[in-house]
């Protein structure tokens, strides 16, 4: 993911994909069309605030990286263990002072005061998920994977890898004597190592005055608090406040029947160790880590899916029977199994087109409970309901919120728990669905959903660019 930082003419900060996957840029137009209605609508929009009527909404651009080689990754599948821990966390690419000679690469978020400023939070670190707060400062959350939310103000935000998060920042009334650090440290619940460093940044405010350089650096430095490393409690809490706007102007469309129901359960597990002469660094010597959906460990195809599936050449590529529930049910969140091995295939799941899909993610204890962050491609979900332990039809449907539920791309399965989503399969094509921790997709926690094409012209997947390599 190479991304760069282009000045508008508005003069707003973007984010551009130069990958030229289409994701990130998609993700960014559409945050960028909301905020240029933002601005010019400012009298009537529902995150209108009075106190900044004329005030121009700045905009940062955040990204909270970390330094991780592909090189780690592809050691962590050849040896079949955990990948070794990253070095540092970085906000805007600068680690902060909580490292060891790092006190000069410090990103400082230069503000006024009186002002209301839009921060827009993305987390590209690989494989974490991160708290992130402002001393002395509440954010006021606005919006998720770019779809607006009902404003709430919080100490701190829980953003996962790929998802992102716009806040309102309202800066003190006056020159406050004091600068303030931003912090961001990890959200983990499975077993393994982990780097539990934290980044900081600070937030600095500019004033008219005599302060020079040298009498801010004096300034009384406040710290946030942040939750603990594995604050579940946390994470649920802030999931729960998360909901659409659900106003007339940005109605949250929820499907309301279901054509499909499914269950999948997302976890770890092991595959044998490959070499025969050799032992593995996995749960133990004989075996390397693993991940799965529904026990599939997703293997690689060497053809492009898309391309074998337009050209109506998928025999071989990948088999259509990914499967709609585990075929073996057990108690997902009990005690351990003694076989923990996965399956391996290339399976996907076949959609006609505008099927109504809700589908459940119940993360299994196999090899640890843990969060996930799944991410969907091709499609926004409804998040419609979470909760421990095992899901149970009969009862949790119930309680499924069908009116204003956040609407994202990235959701968490909690630790131990399930997640219900709802989403419109009306985007023919091939789609990924993925756990955004790095290491796990590599593993083979991911699946993909076969779209169908629809009756009409603009329902059909669109043939390949006539340039296209040939093989
Ligand atoms: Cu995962």
């Amino acid at each position: 993911m190479q991304e760069s930082e282009v000045v508008t003419r508005t003069g707003l900060v973007l984010l551009i994909d130069d990958d030229g996957n289409g994701e990130e840029e998609r993700v960014d137009e559409l945050a960028d069309i909301k905020t240029r209605n933002f601005l010019s609508n400012l009298p009537s929009h529902p995150l209108y605030d009075p106190s900044s009527r004329h005030e121009y909404v700045k905009k940062y651009l955040m990204f909270l990286k970390i330094y991780y080689p592909e090189a780690v990754i592809n050691q962590a599948l050849q040896t079949g263990g955990g990948p070794n821990v990253s070095d540092a966390y970085t906000i805007n690419g600068l680690p902060g002072p909580l490292y060891n000679y790092s006190a000069k690469d410090t990103f400082k978020l230069k503000v006024q005061a009186g002002k209301t400023y839009l921060l827009r939070l993305i987390n590209a670190a690989l494989n974490d998920e991160l708290f992130f707060s402002i001393a002395n400062h509440t954010l006021k959350v606005v919006e998720t994977d770019a779809v607006y939310v009902k404003p709430f103000e919080t100490n701190t935000i829980l953003i996962a890898p790929g998802q992102t998060t716009n806040v309102l920042l309202k800066t003190k009334p006056n020159f406050p004597n004091a600068t303030f650090f931003m912090t961001a440290r990890p959200y983990v619940t499975g077993l393994g190592t982990f780097d539990n460093s934290t980044l900081a940044g600070i937030l600095e405010y500019e004033t008219t005055t005599l302060h020079s350089t040298l009498s801010m650096n004096k300034l009384p430095l406040h710290k946030p608090i942040l939750p603990a490393l594995n604050d579940t409690s946390f994470a649920t809490k802030f999931a729960s406040k998360l909901r659409s706007l659900n106003t007339p102007r940005f109605p949250a469309n929820v499907p309301q029947k279901v054509d499909k129901r499914l269950f999948f359960t997302i976890g770890l597990g092991t595959n044998p160790c490959n070499h025969n002469h050799q032992t593995c660094q996995g749960p133990n010597n004989a075996t390397m880590f693993a991940a799965s959906i529904n026990n599939v460990s997703f293997t690689m195809p060497n053809t492009a899916l898309l391309q074998s599936h337009f050209f109506g050449q998928s025999n071989g590529v990948y088999s259509p029977d990914f499967p709609i529930s585990p075929l073996i049910p057990f108690n997902y969140t009990g005690a351990q199994l003694n076989n923990t091995n996965v399956g391996n295939g290339t399976k996907l799941m076949v959609l006609p087109f505008n099927t109504s899909v809700e589908l459940v993610l119940q993360d299994t204890s196999i090899l640890g409970a843990e969060s996930h962050p799944l991410h969907l491609h091709g499609f926004n979900f409804f998040v419609v309901g979470q909760g421990f332990g095992n899901f149970d039809k009969n009862k949790d449907p119930k309680k499924f919120n069908l009116i204003d539920p956040v609407e994202r791309n990235t959701v968490g399965v909690p630790s131990g728990g399930w997640v219900a989503i709802r989403f419109l399969a009306d985007n023919p094509g091939i789609w990924f669905m993925h756990c955004h921790l790095e290491i796990h997709t590599s593993w083979g926690l991911k699946m993909a959903w076969v779209v169908l094409d629809g009756k009409f012209p603009n329902q059909k997947l669109l043939p390949p660019p006539v340039d296209l390599p040939k093989c």
